[in-house]
């Protein structure tokens, strides 16, 4: 078993008394109420999901494992050289809540990198795309063709104990993240560079690096890579994509099944999708000056003109936060010192000072902030990932990492299959009229 895996099977071991004692001891404590507005508005702020992967303060911004984004840049290990930290730390840290030891990411590493290849039907199924498909929709499916290879199905057809639920999940999430990376950059090859065909993987790189390989892009791409995935991993467990990945292995449906309903659900413009959205409606204001950054009343013509068409300004607002996305800034940071004069980054960092103030002059959105998507666009335009309508695949490789730690541990504690209780308007209404 590796250093890792025995690490986590430890940890599952102490935690799991702590969810007996709660339910056994706690189980019929109230803990929120929940409102009418709850319930027809998208249950926003109910607390009614549980996981130790990450939380999301609204005034802070995202914790994994009680670290902040600064802080878990700083210190996981990282590559010589390297600005970002290794991907493979991130798992680590995600599924035993410590900072791994640099020799310690190395050999999950070269472990990840045993669990890498891609049998040749995946990309025969990825090649039966027409190419004008969606690289959402291809990932979708390449996940998907993947499912036969799933370990816990076998080992359920077995009669596999429900305590023993974690390892072979483990197995699973850990042999489709390794290949996620591949995955992704073969589409992009594929719709994008045809004339390039598949890069194989370098067996001396670790995911980011490799991926940037992959994708036929030179230094820093492998920072902005590591750096892209990091700030994607995970948003606590509420949110569409990670919520539907939680929700989907809850009825003990493998990880291939999660993983790709997962992408399914980022693929939304009001989710994942909102990083292309943002560089299409910049590409609208780019069209307009012809290029030529905007006057500030111009820029405030523009999102006006949007927000009176009845449309959202992509990128900005958000349905925890109450601030400034702290992935947003960790991004921001990176163009400032690497791209400071990109034209588009101009545009991003104008709109910056003038969407807050008219979203709240707009006087709808709860949160007038920009969020990760204002600002992911504009690396991976700079870095010549034009390709905007693939900025979602780079997300959801991220996302994997934060979605399949918490499906490991959903099986390790032994959460049960999801179910919450809908009621009928009519219900609701003799509910709220007797009161
Ligand atoms: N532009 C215009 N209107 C907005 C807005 C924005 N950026 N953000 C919220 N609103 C509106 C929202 O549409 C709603 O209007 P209606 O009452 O007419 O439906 C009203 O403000 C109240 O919404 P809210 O409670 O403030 O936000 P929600 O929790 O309902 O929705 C978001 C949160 C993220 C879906 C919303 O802010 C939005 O649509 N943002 C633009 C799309 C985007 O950037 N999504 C990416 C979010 C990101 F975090 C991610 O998941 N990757």
């Amino acid at each position: 078993m590796s250093t890792l895996k025995e690490k986590l099977h430890k940890k599952i071991i102490e935690h799991r008394p702590r969810t007996t004692k709660l339910l056994k001891d706690y189980g019929d404590k109230v803990i929120a109420k929940v409102t009418v507005e709850q319930v027809i508005g998208g249950m926003r702020g109910i607390k009614s999901l549980i996981t130790d992967i990450s939380y999301l303060d609204p005034y802070e911004g995202i914790r994994y494992r009680g670290y902040t984004l600064q802080e878990v840049l700083k210190k996981l290990p990282k590559a010589k050289g390297a600005e970002m930290p290794y991907v493979e730390g991130l798992y680590y840290l995600l599924l035993t809540g410590e900072i791994p030891a640099q020799n310690e990411v190395e050999d999950l590493i070269i472990d990840f990198n045993n669990r890498r290849i891609v049998p040749r039907y995946v990309w025969d199924v990825i090649d039966s795309f027409p190419s004008e498909s969606h690289p959402m929709a291809i990932l979708s499916a390449a996940v998907m063709s993947l499912e036969r290879e799933s370990h816990f199905n076998i080992k359920y057809k077995q009669g596999m104990n429900k305590k023993d639920y974690w390892n072979s999940t483990y197995e699973d999430a850990t042999n489709l993240l390794a290949k996620m990376p591949l995955i992704g950059a073969y589409i992009y090859n594929k719709l994008y560079h045809p004339e390039r065909g598949h890069r194989y993987p370098d067996p001396s790189l670790d995911f980011g690096a490799n991926f940037a390989y992959m994708m036929g892009k030179d230094k820093p791409y492998d920072d902005v890579s590591r750096m892209y995935f990091i700030i994607h991993a995970d948003h606590e467990s509420g949110n569409v994509s990670a919520h539907t990945g939680h929700l989907v292995a809850s009825s003990l449906s493998d990880v291939y099944y999660a993983t790709s309903a997962m992408i399914n659900g980022l693929a939304g413009p009001l989710h994942g999708l909102a990083n292309q959205e943002v560089l299409r409606w910049l590409q609208g204001l780019i069209d307009l000056t012809h290029g030529k950054l905007p006057s500030k009343d111009e820029l405030k013509a523009y999102v006006w003109k949007t927000l009176n068409s009845g449309q959202v300004i992509p990128g900005y607002g958000h349905a925890v936060l109450r601030k400034t996305d702290p992935r947003y800034t960790v991004q921001r940071e990176f163009c400032l010192k690497h791209l400071p004069n990109d034209n588009i980054f101009k545009y991003v960092d104008a709109l910056y000072n003038v969407v807050p103030d008219i979203l709240k002059e707009h006087g709808k959105a709860k949160n007038p902030w920009p969020n990760v998507d204002a600002q992911s666009g504009v690396v991976q335009w700079h870095y010549g990932v034009t390709q905007y309508d693939f900025y979602t695949v780079l997300f959801a490789i991220g996302r994997s990492i934060g979605v399949l730690s918490n499906i490991i541990w959903d099986r390790a504690l032994g959460y049960p299959l999801e179910r919450p209780k809908s009621i009928t308007t009519n219900m609701l209404e003799e509910m709220v009229q007797s009161k």
